[in-house]
């Protein structure tokens, strides 16, 4: 932790309401493992992706960049910490009050540090579910082959060749594209374009096809 940080204002919740708590971790470094005492997580996207059935936690660790959004039933009426559980943090300012309509005397119990005897959100428990349309033509596979970077070289190649910096927006496209028609193996991206006979012309087919051009 870099510096303490104000906790902000009470968060006001009325009993039997049940809330939407989106989470972001804006740190460059820190996981940070959200918990809101007395209550469970109910995980419902992860990055904005919806899985296909909530997942139910007691704490909820957030790597750096992730986006989780959870549903609380407020069901436990009086005053709560939503707080981050690794070490040092809560003790940081990483903690919000919440406290329910009617509950506002009430003393909160300290926020405690470590998840000892708490189920903890882990990636193998959530399925995501599919939210676009299946491909309705044929599907094909093709191989690309990634060299450069941790492979020995600074020259980044895909199937041995480079691509400039117009191409580069074209594959970034063509990898946001891989993720719409199937998956994107380790080294294979199943396409379903039927006329692609070759990397270049996937290329240039998704990059229009993104763009939402006819192809
Ligand atoms: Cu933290």
């Amino acid at each position: 932790m870099a510096r303490r940080i104000r906790p902000p204002s009470p968060l006001r919740v009325r009993a039997g309401e049940r809330l939407r708590v989106r989470l972001i971790n804006a740190s460059a470094e820190h996981t940070h493992v959200i918990r809101l005492a007395g209550h469970r997580l109910s995980v419902t996207h992860t990055d904005g992706n919806p899985l296909v059935r909530p997942v139910e936690v007691d704490t909820l660790p957030i790597a750096p960049s992730e986006r989780y959004d959870v549903l609380v039933t407020a069901g436990q009426p009086g005053a709560w910490f939503l707080y981050c559980a690794a070490p040092g943090h809560a003790a940081a300012g990483e903690q919000a009050l919440v406290v329910y309509e009617g509950r506002e005397g009430v003393k909160p119990e300290a926020p405690a540090e470590g998840v000892f005897g708490l189920s903890a959100w882990q990636y193998g428990l959530g399925r995501g579910r599919a939210v676009l349309p299946r491909p309705s033509c044929q599907e094909r596979s093709f191989d690309l082959t990634l060299g450069g970077g941790m492979m020995g070289s600074e020259v980044w190649t895909i199937n041995g060749k480079q691509y400039d910096d117009r191409n580069l927006v074209h594959l970034a496209l063509m990898l946001l594209s891989s993720v719409q028609f199937g998956q994107l193996k380790s080294r294979t991206i199943q396409s379903c374009l039927g006329n692609c006979t070759d990397f270049q012309s996937i290329i240039a087919t998704l990059a229009t096809s993104q763009l939402g051009k006819e192809r």
